[in-house]
């Protein structure tokens, strides 16, 4: 199924005049509108290839209907998602799930969406069918170095897909950890990881980056070998210029001060991509912006601070996914709540005004510098995202779009009710 313009141009119709009022009153505040636009129609976050079907539980998979079955109805879904709201550029590829057949095909049907090839993504975590060896103890950290081995060959393979793909990084999150005292010499795992880390490194292409994910807790919950960022960015920095930590929202312990991680990442210039998603207690895997929308938005101004003071084009500089999984919301519905969560916490870190939070911080006047924040955070910005999609040719607003259309009962139609997405 493919949007054509006409479609969004009589969608667009009806909520035009309405746009038009709300827009001309947020932007006569705002001094570099135009600028603020431009940046907002640059910025793309990126779709993950297992997120387009409905996610499971640890108890159970609630499968939705007319899920994408094949890697060519995953691109269709992206492309969809991308006619909607033209900031889902890209997807973002999990190795084995979704090896292409025939690559050059692959990137043409992406390409005829407009999409592009984000991170790659390879999968030690489970064991595939006819595997040799089990990672039921691990991966890149695994006692035996005949496991390891495996699981290096694997990202090296899941490298060899991206350059064909086009794709510029590759994303390792690991699994590995131990579940009870004792399972494991943390020193000799780290070490054992590392080794492995570095050869697979040497088979980066030059102009590729390495994201190096860590995570506090699960599958294994007493220790996890990368668990945190200090972890992470112990490793990317012994392994060089094209390695880099990559923060996933809800991988951290309860109440991480994330936002205060991302700054010093900038600073050392070592944050790589981001993940994101939201959560009240764990890696829920819900809605960006869905419980903690302040929070997103401290952790976008820190973003915006750090990346302008390096230097760093918002756009390209950073690889932005989202990394989501849902089991209640019909996927695509979700996604584009999580991107419009994302570009409205982009839009308001953007108002910050720095020069007067520079001066307040300077004069400790706290007070002030809370009154900065809020202002920004406070500001309805919709008028300012819906404006950027419209200049875009997408949807004025898209989940409504999305509704009037029934895609999904169009998807299911096209594809029947039984199709099961693969992934978690
Ligand atoms: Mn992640």
């Amino acid at each position: 199924m493919k949007l054509d313009n006409q479609t969004i141009e009589q969608h667009n119709r009806q909520f035009v005049e309405k746009h038009q009022r709300a827009f001309s009153y947020t932007a006569e505040n705002i001094a570099n509108v135009e600028e603020l636009l431009d940046k907002l129609q640059q910025f793309q976050i990126a779709i993950p290839s297992w997120a387009l079907g409905t996610g499971g539980t640890r108890f159970g998979r609630f499968s939705g209907k007319g899920e994408p079955g094949t890697l060519e109805q995953k691109i269709e879904d992206v492309g969809l998602l991308h006619a909607l709201n033209r900031s889902s550029g890209a997807i973002s590829l999990h190795i084995p799930w979704d090896i292409p057949d025939d690559a050059e095909k692959i990137k043409e049907l992406a390409a005829s969406h407009g999409l592009g090839f984000d991170a790659v993504n390879s999968n030690t975590f489970q064991d595939q069918p006819g595997q040799e060896h089990s990672y039921k103890f691990g991966s890149l950290h695994h006692v035996d170095p005949k496991v390891r081995k495996q699981a290096v060959d694997h990202n090296i393979d899941v490298i060899k897909h991206g350059i064909a793909l086009g794709s510029k990084a590759l994303t390792v999150w690991l699994a590995d950890g131990s579940s009870f005292p004792g399972q494991l010499n943390f020193r000799e795992a780290f070490q054992n990881t590392l080794e492995s880390l570095k050869e697979i490194y040497n088979h980066l292409p030059d102009d590729w980056k390495m994201f190096v994910e860590y995570k506090a807790f699960e599958p294994n919950f007493y220790s996890t070998t990368i668990a945190d960022w200090g972890q992470s960015l112990l490793l990317a920095s012994k392994l060089g210029d094209k390695a880099y930590t990559l923060v996933d929202l809800g991988h951290h312990l309860p109440n991480a001060n994330i936002e205060q991680i991302v700054s010093l990442l900038l600073m050392e210039g070592k944050l790589g991509g981001f993940h994101f998603n939201d959560s009240k207690y764990a890696d829920d895997d819900l809605t960006a912006g869905s419980i903690k929308p302040y929070q997103l938005f401290l952790i976008f101004s820190e973003l915006v601070e750090g990346m302008d003071v390096r230097g760093i084009e918002h756009a390209t500089g950073l690889g932005w996914m989202i990394d989501a999984s849902h089991n209640l919301k019909d996927p695509l519905v979700d996604l584009l709540q999580s991107v419009e969560a994302i570009k409205i916490a982009y839009a308001q870190a953007l108002l910050v005004d720095r020069k007067a939070l520079k001066e307040a911080q300077q004069q400790n006047n706290i007070v002030r510098a809370q009154e900065i924040l809020q202002d920004a955070f406070r500001t309805d910005v919709r008028p300012l995202v819906a404006e950027a999609r419209l200049r875009q040719g997408a949807a004025i607003n898209p989940v409504a779009l999305f509704r009037e259309l029934d895609i999904r009962n169009k998807l299911i139609e096209e594809r029947g009710s039984n199709t099961v997405a693969t992934g978690l």
